[in-house]
């Protein structure tokens, strides 16, 4: 991203290939930083030790050292001043005459004006910097690029006042004071990384202090530093810190290898959080949690977070990538040892089952749309616009499908081959996959195709029964669809874990792992008397859409008697979806309509009355499919109808399952609060109970909402009773909005609350509220929380974003266009909604494409918008 040269309409911005990878002419195997910290005048001056790569296919290439937005006010070599330099646009080419050299930049940069947020930037008074994908560079000039790997010193010079704390990558190696209240102070990292893991931060900070032995003995010494007062709110994120350090070293072998461990929270962050070696940097959204301020879901969140940045030690920062190509390389393997993680932790149904939700949700129409990339993209124009759930959540299925196919212990003699023969290096997709091949000793070749094709395979099954000679066969098809720059798709290998039910019985004979290779291919089994129920992708053993013609009564027999709780969570999802999809596409009459809601009524009730299930995994069991997802099984979708029929579908269970969801919060209601599973589970049901209430009875539930609010000792109760009175058009509803803004005025995240639940809301006017709320002394464009709370919550509720007249669409663009010259790496995430328009109604589609349109008419607009908005176009 590059704002000062955010580029004009009809500029054409450089496609960069993934086939055009050349290796660097110039190593830095060592750098030297000084920062003269300042909020508005930072001068930092970097000394490059350079040498020639043996490895570069031109020998006499000049030094290329990429810059943005930044000015070299000196360059000297071997400490002489240069002249022999020019700059190429944003970089700084040097020619130099030797093999090695010694290369000294000055550079000036003013933290305060940066609100990309993006280099070197300032956060509420303290500064610090997000160096991933390609930050670095605006900070000194490099070779920004991860597979030039440095060892860092860093020297931080500031006022001590207001700077009191001084943290970088590695080790302190010296610090001191000077007569003219500055100080000052020296780390090392002795650990060799790419210019994306450099950070620094320098602020008024206290730290939560703890500390881990390692399983060969190295003490490391943990803290993490917060704003004074949030210093309470850090244990979660401590012990979710140590668990992971624990479970890396017993389920991948892996030890951390520094003395000192630092996290640091910050307010303003366009991401999640970062992995910087020794120093990671957080959202304070994934470190602070107490249960007066975090949900449940806020605890697994920090929990999640906290170890996918810990993992990325070795799977990112020990072994990097070569490109960013390679992205996934580090994302997919580490989002998959984060799942790993918290299944250990929790529930490994219930995660797996969140996971699956996230990646339908988020991933199935990534793969569906404009944007479609495989999980190891072939070209980008702005490599910040590739952090996708594709990458990361489809890049995780696709290493699970690897740990499916070889088990559990070859998985890990797998990558203990890759950690092994990668560490220290910047490698790529196709070293992974070599290494699991020769260490779990598994067949990968047309695996590979995981990697080079996008879009969601389909598979079409077929079941048919021989009575006379008790076979089954199955008759599978697979198809890729199409997507941008690849009309026509090879097969893919899709693992798939299969059970066939006997239907008196409600029983199985073991499961079959079922491996789909070619184009259609059939499968038989012996010994089924009865035409057997099928359980398939179990555990969604493969990312891909099935579609069987199941019918409701194996749907039903699936959701109560399957023994993989995935599969039965899949059933009941089955259930709603063939149904709401057949009501959406008025394929149903009225009695075919209270069949099927009576069919859903009557597993849901099981569900409700199965002591055997644990509450956490109940409240699964009885989520509604998103209308995101029901939206993937339309093509085109009316937003209206769906969102239509789902909420009448939810308010006849209400209705007719009343006493049932009634008694059911009232036995939620009375278990006190514990971050145990069973308490956890009770406020899970909790809030779906009134959700299913509110839909049935607004008015009762309205009352019932407010108690629950009113009683609440913890967020997760206050937020559920919140979320359902913000839907109701009820007097309760204000006032409860009110209390809670007050109540936590002085807490950003909560009121990052505040606004999402009233955007995200079912009310009839959460648009016009979204819009009154831009204009609330609360709301910021220059806090991505902030304005992710408000307008990301509106785009993803369908009835705001979808309103007929395109007030939505509108106000998704106008949001782009103002944030665009603020931050454009955010502005970019909000034209994907919009992107979607192909697959929308002609009405809609044609309101959301003249707002693609006029972002594009747009006189200057970042590489970030540029190329989603003009990708959405094509
Ligand atoms: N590597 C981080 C993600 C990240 C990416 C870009 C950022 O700045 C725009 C920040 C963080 C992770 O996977 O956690
Ligand atoms: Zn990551």
């Amino acid at each position: 991203m590059n704002d000062l040269a955010s580029q004009p309409a009809q500029f054409t911005p450089a496609v960069i290939h993934r086939a055009d990878y050349r290796p660097p002419a110039w190593l830095v195997p060592d750098i030297a930083l000084d920062f003269v910290l300042d909020l508005t005048e930072t001068r930092v001056s970097a000394t490059l030790d350079v040498e020639r790569n043996p490895a570069a296919q031109d020998a006499t290439a000049p030094l290329r050292l990429n810059g943005d937005g930044i000015v070299a006010g000196a360059v000297l070599v071997d400490g002489e001043p240069h002249n022999a330099w020019a700059m190429e646009g944003d970089d700084l080419v040097i020619d130099l005459p030797g093999s090695a050299h010694q290369v000294t930049i000055e550079t000036t940069i003013n933290p305060t004006a940066n609100t990309q947020l993006s280099g070197l930037y300032a956060s509420g008074g303290l500064l610090c910097t997000q160096c991933e994908a390609e930050g670095f560079r605006r900070i000194t000039f490099f070779p920004d690029r991860p597979d030039v790997l440095s060892c860092y010193t860093v020297t931080l010079t500031a006022d001590k006042a207001q700077f009191p704390v001084l943290l970088s990558n590695g080790n302190p190696v010296d610090s001191g004071e000077e007569d003219d209240g500055s100080h000052w102070a020296i780390w090392h990292d002795p650990w060799p990384k790419p210019s994306y893991l450099f950070a620094l931060v320098a602020g008024d900070l206290v730290p939560t202090r703890d500390r881990f032995t390692t399983a060969s003995g190295r003490a490391v010494d943990l803290a993490i530093w917060v704003r004074a007062g949030d210093e309470t709110r850090t244990g979660h994120a401590m012990r979710s810190l140590i668990a992971s350090m624990q479970w890396d070293e017993k389920v991948y072998g892996r030890e951390y290898d520094l003395d000192l461990f630092n996290i640091v929270a910050v307010s303003d962050f366009n991401a999640g959080a970062m992995e910087n070696k020794g120093l990671n940097i957080f959202n304070t959204r994934y470190i602070l949690a107490d249960p007066d301020t975090a949900t449940d879901g806020d605890y697994d969140a920090v929990e999640g977070v906290v170890a996918h940045e810990y993992f990325h030690n070795w799977s990112g920062n020990r072994v990097t990538c070569r490109d960013w190509f390679q992205l996934s390389l580090k994302e997919g393997f580490t989002v998959l040892r984060d799942q790993q993680f918290s299944a250990d932790r929790g529930s490994p149904p219930v995660k797996r089952i969140e996971d699956v939700r996230i990646l339908r949700a988020a991933q199935f129409p990534e793969d569906s749309g404009p944007l479609a990339h495989p999980i190891r993209p072939d070209s980008y124009q702005e490599i910040s616009n590739f952090y996708t759930a594709t990458v990361y959540n489809k890049g995780a299925e696709v290493i699970r499908m690897m740990t499916v196919l070889a088990g559990p212990e070859r998985f890990r003699a797998g990558t203990d081959l890759y950690f092994e023969r990668h560490d220290g290096q910047a490698a790529t997709c196709e070293d992974f996959v070599t290494a699991i091949e020769e260490g779990a000793q598994i067949d990968l070749a047309q695996f590979r195709r995981w990697y080079e094709q996008a879009g969601t395979p389909r598979v079409d099954v077929a079941l048919s029964h021989d009575p006379v000679s008790g076979r089954v066969t199955l008759a599978l098809k697979q198809t890729v669809p199409p997507t941008p720059g690849q009309s026509v798709k090879q097969p893919m290998v899709i693992p798939l874990r299969t059970a066939l039910f006997d239907r008196q019985s409600g029983t199985h004979g073991g499961e079959h792992l079922i491996v789909l290779t070619q184009g259609q291919q059939q499968f038989t089994f012996e010994g089924h008397a009865r035409p057997p129920v099928l359980s398939i992708n179990r555990g969604f053993s493969a990312p891909v859409a099935i579609i069987a013609p199941q019918t409701v009564e194996d749907l039903v027999f699936l959701a109560a008697h399957d023994d993989d709780p995935f599969a039965r969570y899949e059933a009941m999802q089955q259930l709603v979806v063939q149904h709401l999809v057949a009501a959406v596409e008025g394929r149903l009459d009225d009695d075919a309509r209270e069949a099927g809601r009576k069919a859903i009524g009557g597993a849901l009730a099981a569900i409700l009355a199965d002591a055997g299930l644990d509450d956490l995994m109940r409240g699964e069991l009885v989520m509604l499919p998103g209308e995101a997802y029901l939206a993937e099984q339309l093509n085109p979708v009316d937003p209206a109808r769906v969102h239509a029929e789902r909420e009448a579908l939810k308010a006849w269970l209400g209705r007719e399952l009343a006493p049932a969801w009634t008694a059911l919060h009232d036995r939620c209601a009375a278990v006190p609060f514990s971050l145990d599973a069973a308490a956890r589970g009770a406020r899970k049901l909790k809030t779906q109970a009134l959700v299913y209430l509110a839909a049935a009875d607004p008015q009762g539930t309205a009352l019932r909402a407010k108690a629950q609010y009113d009683a609440a000792d913890n967020m997760t109760d206050r937020q559920g009773a919140l979320m359902v009175l913000c839907g109701l058009d009820c007097p309760q509803r204000e006032e409860a909005l009110d209390h809670f803004h007050a109540r936590f005025a002085d807490n950003r995240l909560v009121i990052d609350k505040w606004f999402s639940l009233q955007a995200g809301s079912l009310h009839p006017d959460a648009l016009a509220h979204v819009q009154a709320l831009a204009h609330h002394p609360d709301f910021t464009l220059t806090n991505p929380n902030r304005v992710r709370a408000l307008y990301m919550a509106m785009a993803a509720n369908p009835a705001a974003f979808h309103a007929a007249d395109g007030a939505g669409y509108r106000t998704i663009a106008d949001l782009i266009l103002a944030l665009d010259p603020i931050n454009g790496n955010v502005a970019a995430r909000f034209v994907a909604p919009l992107g979607r328009w192909r697959r929308v109604e002609p009405g809609r589609a044609a309101l959301m494409r003249a707002e693609l349109e006029r972002i594009a008419a747009a006189p200057r607009l970042s590489r970030d918008v540029r190329e989603q908005v003009s990708k959405s176009l094509e």
